[in-house]
């Protein structure tokens, strides 16, 4: 079936003019599709939502539905995309080959900080993602589904690792020693985080679980934040895991995926907590503004942790771009987490 076949399902079209891929997401496949109705141009992203990462589908659609429209009720002073409906009345249309597809709202004139690490984006992002943090503060975590169970739960991407480790299905172990050795030496992180949780310290709220560079919209015109997107994985959370991959992801001045040697800026790191303080002091308990940098290395180290389990078990998780991608991510996160530490 086409994309445009596709889009067909979603909008009454005149002419089609066309489809093209948009972003750096490493599991769903995204477009920006173009076409014509009544003598109008129009253009919207279509999504391919990866089925087999998240499960349940009907889920992450109710999770991403019921923030978008708390934000909408509860002056969020951005933007956040809600999907649109297909001519099915859904917010999806499955195709033969039963791939999910999704359309959203296609913010014209902005673009995402991705690589683009200056003071004043930063402290832009982090009010943008603390102003989100601050809109859901009250609505309850139970309302939301776990769409991927233990998402940030390092203790089980723990175990996942020693038995990939173990099992070493694509004989990569051997020439990962350095890499693994490095994990090794970063789990007092995970433990102290999981410490923390467990004590009951990290209430369960609403998070975005992805508050990378590349998921706050800037306007191109402003240079200011328009809007917070990709809301797949809004689930009950931890708030220290939205500030760590606010800080993996803006203070290094390079992409998560740069073989080259990585700097951090301590400057960004300030704007970040204070741009995110700005939305949040008044509502975070003490414990979880006393160790907002905890999350910083926690989320980075996990994040590593991520990348070296897939790199292990043979490149099952994560789209890559050549063979050795997922090493390269790896090597790079443990140089930020190694730095944050
Ligand atoms: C994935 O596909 P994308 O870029 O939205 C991943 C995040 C990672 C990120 C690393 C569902 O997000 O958790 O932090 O790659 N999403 C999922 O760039 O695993
Ligand atoms: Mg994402």
């Amino acid at each position: 079936m086409t994309l445009e076949t596709i889009a067909g399902k979603f909008f009454h079209m005149d002419r089609w003019i066309g489809a093209t891929p948009i972003g750096n997401g490493n599991i769903n496949d995204t477009y920006r599709i173009d076409f014509e109705a009544d003598g109008v141009s129009q253009t919207f992203i279509m999504q391919r939502l990866n089925h087999t990462i998240f499960r349940q589908p009907e889920a992450v659609m109710q999770n991403i539905c019921m923030v978008t429209s708390h934000l909408r009720d509860n002056g969020f002073p951005y933007e956040s995309p809600a999907p649109l409906a297909a001519f099915n009345g859904l917010f999806f249309y499955i195709d033969p080959s039963g791939n999910y597809w999704r359309c959203f709202p296609f913010l014209a004139d902005t673009y995402a900080p991705e690589g683009k690490t200056d003071i004043s984006t930063a402290l832009e992002s982090a009010k943008a993602y603390g102003a989100f943090a601050r809109a859901l503060r009250d609505l309850p975590a139970k309302n939301l589904a776990e769409t991927i169970p233990g998402f940030h739960d390092t203790d089980r991407r723990w175990d996942v690792f020693m038995q990939v480790v173990q099992d070493d299905p694509a004989g990569r172990v051997a020439g990962a020693a350095e890499e693994i050795d490095a994990m090794l030496r970063a789990k007092p992180v995970f433990d102290t985080v999981s410490k923390l949780k467990k004590s009951g310290d990290l209430p369960l709220r609403v998070t975005h679980n992805d508050t990378k560079a590349g998921n706050v919209l800037f306007s191109s015109h402003t240079h200011k934040a328009v809007a917070v997107i990709d809301l797949d994985t809004v689930m009950p959370g931890a708030i220290l895991s939205d500030f760590g991959d606010m800080v993996r992801t803006f203070v290094p001045d390079k992409m998560e995926d740069d073989p080259t040697e990585i700097t951090l800026n301590s400057a960004i790191l300030e704007a970040l907590t204070s741009g995110f303080l700005s939305e949040t002091a008044d509502f975070l308990t003490s414990a979880e503004k006393d160790h907002l940098l905890l999350g910083g290395a926690w989320i980075t180290g996990e994040q590593a942790l991520r990348f070296l389990t897939d790199w292990l078990a043979g490149d099952i998780y994560y789209k890559i771009q050549y063979p050795s991608h997922n090493l390269v991510r790896t090597r790079n996160q443990l140089a930020v987490f190694s730095g944050l530490r």
